[in-house]
Parts: structure tokens; C-alpha cells; sequence
């Protein structure tokens, strides 16, 4: 396949500036009628060809201002139908015929659980009809449906619904108009028999909006969160960001088959249904916490995506990144700032930084590109909020605030750049941005490393410096603007000395802090002001001051989190440490002071009281010794929950009464905090309780974590506790999805004795429950066996690697963007040790060989391999 290049951007030949559909649904055959009012941009030169973008699809006719045009005047091929000296300005009508039934990629239209709907981003609607399929091509739809009315009574496009009525033979139609002009990629469609939970808002200037979600009719009584989500969501960007919604309706539909979380179509927001559907009894405060989020993100998309949208699909940062800043913040005001904080960089360590550092690492703006699919990465959204906010830390929040009101004013109904987005910010918050630039156009994580000096005199100085590691196709990496914020601290005092925002741009940097009476201890990087790398040398005492005194939350967690790194590690025989049992116990001190939160911010102290998971600990060693790596997690965990389980069994006790469940932050927290210590005490043995606890919980969220802790131990009350839950909750795909994913955890037997986990997980796609048609349900089994199970997937006889590339090849075949995002796990081949690794990199090549795979993969393997 031939790749894509940033450098070849050319402005678009021709303008479509009006197109009407006329949708005859049919899961077999539907035929789809276009007509399209096309215009030759500016600078084309007269006679150059139209090249519309198709594919999968039929063409059934072809006609230029109601003539059908002659062969000889048109050219097709698999991906396109060029028209040859059209007129400067015509009406073409295009017919063509698609079977969503047979469409199992989920990319254009297709039928999940009998409903047809659409996924059009990236290039999804070139499956629907011929057209323009990029982003710079705005036009206004206007969009008819018919269909079978028994079984699909509900049809739904974007904007607003202008008509509708019966037709022969028990079919209807309805006629929706979208006023304002939008690229294809958030053009939807949705037929289905559907039941519509309803509610509306007013907007600031005092328009009412109506507000409807659709699902399935069984699932009417499950949406009631994700309309409270909406309306605040919908309040808290016009308070915040000055943006008003602006159409008369807002829509919502959920479906089980989706490969995203979630898309932003004009008006017609589509949902993967775990991220809509909760009640107090199926969904846990996890799942109630990515609802909030993914419902805001999609509205937010409304200004940052669709208003304001992207001129080509190399400036996608532009609106994801942008995005997810928003709805990180969103989330921030509705919880605890500190635990949001916390879990969007737990996101980023986990997701971003291991991408950066392998052999997937892009720049957030990628100048290449054989499948755009393959770009909805962490890189693009995680770290492309991450440059959000280090503009905004830069800027200030007020100037921030007009320099997006600026960026919204000027780009208003264009495709826009990250380059605009820059300028508005330069522009707007009066500084200069040209070396901060880099963060989007290289790739790789900077190093920084960091040196104290204290004088005499009592003057303090930091000594900075700042290196990125080559990337695939970036050797050279010249320095970044890096916005380090810090506080200083008396170690005697535990006073705050100072604080403030280093700017640092050169390879290395002289700060001086100030003149202190005390020595300082410096927090740096509060609020984690940039995605880097900090590599220092903390003294354990300092270490422990950080983790017991920072008022900074986020730092007070980061010493945390790494103290229960580094003794992981430690035990684990990966990571020098001297005296590590004298270290353990006085980091078992240092949590139980810390649990001291839990009055105050009991989700902070849950986050304290959770070691890091194997495949956390695994992105933290240069060589992956799986086996190594969870002896000494399983070892840590044991003996922190053996020394305070006492602590832990009152904290437990005091959180444990069954209050009538509500999906606040603040029983949300507790909640969170009760089950952590749960985990440790089952860790220490105490597995009845949670068997315990599976069976009495009034809620998912408590009946979820004692499961999922059993299921991840090696107790007899695993098998009990997965057999109960299955028994229980069969016939929800959702709650069974969590079910998969706990399954996928298990841990490997002791000895000899018992099936391995990969038995066990093969075993399981053939269960009625697993079905690879469904992406979530393959990331819940595969993808969680290949990410997060260590010993189980990097078995030393390379047969977890077999497994998984022959599941890859089998959903390849199905669903190509699937496939390719599910081969992303095995990112870390090369820093497995020798053995393993050859294993995996057999595998790979085995997978890159393949006949007929899809470029999806193949752009994958070949960058896996490189
Ligand atoms: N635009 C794809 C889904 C999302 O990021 O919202
Ligand atoms: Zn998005």
C-alpha cells in the first residue's frame, strides 16, 4: 500500500457545497441515490478530472446535470470514480448499492442487533457513495430514509427532522436537514426499532434544545446518568468555554457493535452502549466515570471537531487532542481535581509513554501514513491534551480562556491546522510558540534529568537537562519548551518555600531557586506541567517526606506510586535497592500515615493504597522478566497487606455499610477506597470476605471488585466467585464483558497443577459469551490477556504469541481496525528478554507474511518489525 504524506496536502479540485441522499435500507442490498452540486475550486485548471473516493460499494448509475453520462466520460477502479472533464459547475447523481449486513468492519453502514448504523470517521462514508470523502470538503446534507416500518420505526440523520410519512407495502420515510455544512466523516444514519429517553435544555440566550437517547427498548430505564451527564456537559462548556450548542435537537443512540468509544456526528452523537447504558446494579462508578467523560468529550466535539474541524487527517490532534483536554477538565470540576489528575496520567503512563518509547512512536502531528485508523492513538489524544494544557500553563488560565475564544472566532465553519491552533494561542495569549511547535512534530518522550545544588550560603540551584531518544525516522531531537512547575519544601519545617513555572528550553539549564535558612526539598513537575521523564535521585527520607507532606496531591501520589514501583522491582530482582526489607517496612508505615487521607479525600487514598499492576511495572524495566516481575508484585502486595491488615480490616469495616447506591464522586470514593483495601486484604488472604462481599453487594461497583480481586487471585473462591457472577448476569453482554476481561487476568497455576491461563482463555473463545464480531468483547478477552497478563500471555514456549496471532488473522479477516489495534499490545517485543522475544518476533513475522491480510495490519507488523 502506499503511504500518505503530510507534505502532499493539496487543497481540494472541486467544492461540494450541497449533497441530498436518499437512503432505501435494506440489511441485504441498500441502495443508496446521491446528488451532488459540485463546483471547480479557485486554481483548477479547466478539465481536471473529479476523483471521488469509493469503496465496497456498487455503482449502479451515473449522471451530469440529469444526463447519464457516457463510459467513455468516467473511470472506475476499487477505490475510486474519476469523471473526466467535467463542467466548472454541475449536478451529478450518483446510485450505488451497499450490504451493511455483510459489513462486519463496522466502518460505513452496517447492522448491529438488527439497527443500521454508521461510522464514518475516518474514511468510512466512501462505503457509503462515491464523494469527496476528506475533511476539507464541507457541504450541507440534506438526507431522506426509507425503510421497513414495523422493524425499523425510527430514522435518524443529522440536523433536524423535516418530514415524514407512510409508502406502500408497510415502509415509511423520514427527511432530515442539516443546516450547518459539515465534512462527510460526521455525516450518520441510524434505522432501528428503538425506544427514545427524552429531556431538553436551554440553552445561555434561552433556546430550548431537545435532548433524546435511544437504545434498545430493554434499556430505556439505564439512561437516565448519561441525560444528566449531557446537561451538565452541555452548561459547563458555555460557563467555561463561552460555547453554545446550536441546533434545536441533540441526539444520542447507543449500539453494542463499535469500534470506537464513542463518535461526534453533527447532532447525531453514535455510542459504543457501554459508554450510555448504567444503572446502580449493572454499572460500575468506573463505568459512571467514563460515561461522564466520553458523553462530554463527544458534545465538546461539537466546537473542537465540528465547528472548528480539521482540514486533513494529520492535524487530527488538533480537535482529539483539544478534546480531550476539555473533557479531562470537565471531569476535573465535576470530582477531585487531584484523583482526575491522576488517572488521566496513570492514562498516559500506561497508554502514551510505552507507545512513544517502542517501535509505534509518532509525533502527536504524523507526517505519514498508510491507514489514518491506525492513528487514533494515545499519542494523538493523551498527549495531544497534554500540549493543551502546557499552553495553558504557559499562557496563564485568563489569557488561555481568550485565546480559545479567538481560535473559535477565527476558524469558525473551516478545517482548520494545528498550526491556526498555535497562532490562536500566540495571538490570543500574547507569546511566542515557535520552539514549543516540537511537541507536535516530534515524536519521543524527553528525558530530564535533574541535579540539586545547595551552597554554602544556603543558595539553591537546579541544574536541568534534557534529552529525547532517537524515534522510527526521527534521529535528531533538538530541545522543547518544557514548562516544569515546583514547590520547595523545608525538610525541617515541611514549610512551603517557593513555587513557581521553569521554562526550560535548552539541552541544559542553570535555575536558581533562592536562599533558603533550611534545606529544600523540591516537588517538581506538580501537577505533572509536562509529559516527561523526570530522572532524579530522591533519597528514601526525601521520598517519604514527598509521599507524607507535598502539598501538591498529584506529586504526593507520583512518591507514592513510585516507592510501590520501585520495591515491586526491587523484589522482583529488576531494580537495585539497598537494605529492601528495611524499605518496604517503612513504606508500610508511610501508607498506613497516608491512609490518614481517607477522611479527607477517601479517592485520593485509594489511589495511594493501589500498587501498580504487572504490566505497569513491566513498562518500567529495560528487560521483561514476566515471570520475575509478578513474583516480586505478588510479593510486595502480600506482605504490605499482612502488615496492615488490622488497618486495613477497621477501614474496611468502617466503609462497609450497603448505603442506597448514588453515583456521586463522594460515595464513589469511598467506594474506591473500601475495595482497594479489599484487594490488599485478599492479598493477605482474606479472600471469604470478598466472596463475601460478590454476594452481598447491593451494587456492581462492590460486587465487580470483590470479584475481579478473586479472579485475579489463586484462592479456591475464584472459581466460585466467576462461576456465580457468569450464573448471574448472562444476559447482559455488558456486565458479561467485565466477566471476559476478569477471565483473561488469571493468574497461573502453582506448579504443574491445573490448566495454564492460555488453556483457559482459548478455551473461552469458543464460549458462548465471546464473539469477534464484537470489539468489545475481543478487547475484553484478547486484548486484556495480551496487555495485562504477564505470565500468562509471555509463556517462555512462545504458545501465547501463537494464540494471539492466529486470533488476529481470524478478526482481520472480519474487522480490519479491530485487528490492527489489538496487535498494538505486543509494542513491547523488543525489550522482552532474549528468549521470549524471539518467540514474539517469529510470530510477528509469521502475521506480517500472511496472505491477504488488510493494509490496517500490514501497516501495523511492518512498523512492529522495523
Ligand atoms: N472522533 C472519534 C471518536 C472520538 O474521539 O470522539
Ligand atoms: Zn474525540
Amino acid at each position: 500500500p502506499r503511504p500518505v504524506r503530510l507534505a502532499d496536502y493539496r487543497p481540494p479540485a472541486y467544492l461540494i457545497n450541497r449533497i441530498e441522499l436518499d437512503f432505501c435500507l435494506d440489511p441485504q442490498r441498500t441502495i443508496v441515490a446521491s446528488r451532488l452540486s459540485v463546483q471547480k475550486a479557485p486554481g483548477t485548471p479547466a478539465g481536471a478530472p473529479l476523483v471521488l473516493d469509493g469503496e465496497k460499494i456498487e455503482l449502479l448509475s451515473v449522471a451530469l446535470d440529469g444526463a447519464p453520462l457516457p463510459k467513455d466520460r468516467y473511470a472506475l477502479d476499487e477505490k475510486s470514480l474519476t469523471l473526466f472533464d467535467p463542467p466548472e459547475s454541475f449536478a451529478l447523481a450518483i446510485r450505488t448499492a451497499c450490504a451493511p449486513a455483510a459489513n462486519t468492519a463496522l466502518s460505513g453502514l452496517y447492522i448491529s442487533n438488527d439497527m443500521f448504523c454508521t461510522q464514518c470517521e475516518a474514511e468510512g462514508f466512501r462505503r457509503i457513495t462515491y464523494f469527496l470523502d476528506r475533511p476539507d470538503v464541507l457541504a450541507k446534507y440534506a438526507v431522506r430514509i426509507e425503510a421497513d416500518q414495523a422493524r425499523y420505526p425510527v430514522l435518524l440523520s443529522n440536523g433536524n427532522s423535516v418530514e415524514s410519512g407512510m409508502l406502500p407495502e408497510g415502509r415509511h420515510f423520514v427527511r432530515w436537514e442539516d443546516p450547518h455544512p459539515k465534512p462527510s466523516y460526521l455525516f450518520a444514519l441510524v434505522g432501528g426499532d428503538l425506544a427514545a429517553v427524552e429531556d431538553s435544555f436551554i440553552t445561555r440566550s434561552g433556546r430550548k434544545v431537545a435532548l433524546k437517547i435511544f437504545v434498545q427498548p430493554q434499556n430505556a430505564d439505564k439512561c437516565a446518568y448519561t441525560l444528566d451527564c449531557l446537561k451538565r456537559a452541555m452548561r459547563w462548556d458555555e460557563e467555561t468555554f463561552g460555547r453554545e450548542y446550536d441546533l434545536d435537537i441533540f441526539m444520542i443512540v447507543a449500539v453494542d457493535h463499535f469500534n470506537f468509544g464513542a463518535m461526534e456526528n453533527k447532532g447525531l452523537n453514535i455510542f459504543n452502549s457501554a459508554y450510555v447504558l448504567a444503572s446502580p446494579e449493572t454499572a460500575t462508578d468506573t463505568d459512571y466515570e467514563a460515561i461522564e467523560s466520553i458523553v462530554a468529550h463527544e458534545y465538546f466535539h461539537n466546537w473542537s471537531g465540528n465547528r472548528v474541524t480539521c482540514r486533513d487527517w494529520f492535524q487530527l490532534c488538533l480537535k482529539e487532542g483539544f478534546t480531550v483536554f476539555r473533557d479531562q477538565e470537565f471531569s476535573a470540576d465535576m470530582r477531585s481535581r487531584a484523583v482526575q489528575r491522576i488517572k488521566d496520567v496513570r492514562r498516559l503512563w500506561s497508554q502514551q509513554f510505552p507507545e512513544d518509547a517502542g517501535p509505534l512512536a509518532h509525533p502527536p502531528r504524523p507526517e505519514t501514513y498508510i491507514t489514518i485508523d491506525n492513528f487514533y492513538t494515545a499519542t494523538v489524544y493523551e498527549k495531544g491534551a497534554e500540549i493543551v494544557r502546557m499552553v495553558k500553563t504557559l499562557l496563564r488560565h485568563e489569557k488561555f480562556r481568550s485565546a480559545c475564544d479567538l481560535y473559535f472566532e477565527r476558524h469558525d465553519g473551516e478545517a482548520a491546522t494545528v498550526e491556526d491552533f498555535v497562532r490562536a494561542m500566540e495571538d490570543g495569549g500574547g507569546i511566542d510558540l515557535r520552539q514549543f511547535r516540537r511537541w507536535y512534530s516530534d515524536a519521543g518522550t524527553p528525558r530530564v534529568s535533574v541535579r540539586e545544588h545547595i551552597a554554602p550560603s544556603g543558595a539553591y540551584a537546579l541544574e536541568l537537562a534534557q534529552k529525547t531518544d532517537p524515534t522510527p525516522g526521527q534521529s535528531e531531537k533538538p530541545p522543547r519548551h518544557i514548562p516544569i512547575a515546583y514547590a520547595l519544601y523545608g525538610a525541617e519545617s515541611g514549610r512551603r518555600l517557593a513555587e513557581g513555572v521553569l521554562e526550560f528550553k535548552e539541552e541544559t539549564g542553570h535555575f536558581d531557586l533562592g536562599k533558603f535558612d533550611e534545606r529544600p526539598i523540591a516537588s517538581l513537575l506538580t501537577g505533572f506541567s509536562a509529559p516527561v521523564r523526570l530522572e532524579r535521585s530522591l533519597s528514601l527520607d526525601d521520598r517519604l517526606f514527598l509521599a507524607a507532606r507535598d502539598d501538591d496531591l498529584f506529586n504526593r501520589w507520583a512518591a507514592t506510586e513510585a516507592l510501590w514501583r520501585d520495591l515491586c522491582l526491587a523484589f522482583a530482582g529488576a531494580k537495585e535497592m539497598e537494605s529492601r526489607e528495611a524499605a518496604l517496612s517503612r513504606f508500610e508505615e508511610a501508607l498506613f500515615a497516608a491512609m490518614g487521607e481517607a477522611d479527607r479525600d477517601p479517592a485520593l487514598a485509594a489511589e495511594l493504597l493501589r500498587c501498580p499492576s504487572e504490566a505497569d511495572l513491566a513498562r518500567n524495566v529495560e528487560i521483561i522478566e514476566p515471570t520475575a516481575i509478578v513474583r516480586g508484585r505478588t510479593y510486595v502486595r502480600e506482605a504490605v497487606g499482612a502488615a496492615l491488615k488490622d488497618r486495613l480490616l477497621a477501614l474496611y469495616e468502617r466503609l462497609r455499610p450497603n448505603r442506597p447506591f448514588q453515583p456521586t464522586a463522594e460515595q464513589a470514593g469511598e467506594r474506591a477506597l473500601k475495595n482497594a483495601a479489599l484487594a490488599l486484604l485478599v492479598a493477605a488472604g482474606e479472600t471469604s470476605l470478598a466472596l463475601e462481599q460478590a454476594k452481598s453487594a447491593n451494587n456492581m461497583t462492590d460486587e465487580a471488585a470483590a470479584t475481579a480481586t478473586l479472579a485475579t487471585s489463586s484462592g479456591p473462591e475464584r472459581r466460585e466467585a466467576l462461576d456465580r457472577f457468569y450464573a448471574r448476569w448472562k444476559a447482559d453482554a455488558l456486565v458479561v464483558n467485565k466477566w471476559l476481561a476478569w477471565n483473561a487476568m488469571r493468574p497461573e497455576p502453582d506448579g504443574a497443577q491445573g490448566d495454564s491461563s492460555l488453556d483457559h482463555v482459548r478455551r473461552l473463545t469458543g464460549h458462548e459469551a465471546f464473539d469477534r464480531r464484537n470489539p468489545n468483547k475481543a478487547r475484553s478477552l484478547l486484548g486484556v490477556f495480551a496487555r495485562e497478563n504477564l505470565a500468562g500471555f509471555h509463556r517462555l514456549d512462545g504458545a501465547g504469541y501463537r494464540f494471539f496471532v492466529d486470533e488476529i488473522l481470524s478478526i482481520d479477516a472480519l474487522n480490519p481496525q479491530l485487528a490492527a489495534r489489538l496487535i498494538a499490545a505486543l509494542d513491547n517485543w523488543r525489550r522482552l528478554e532474549p528468549h521470549r522475544r524471539a518467540q514474539a518476533e517469529r510470530e510477528l513475522r509469521r502475521l506480517a507474511n500472511a496472505k491477504g491480510i488488510s493494509p490496517n495490519l500490514y501497516e501495523m507488523a511492518a512498523r512492529l518489525l522495523a
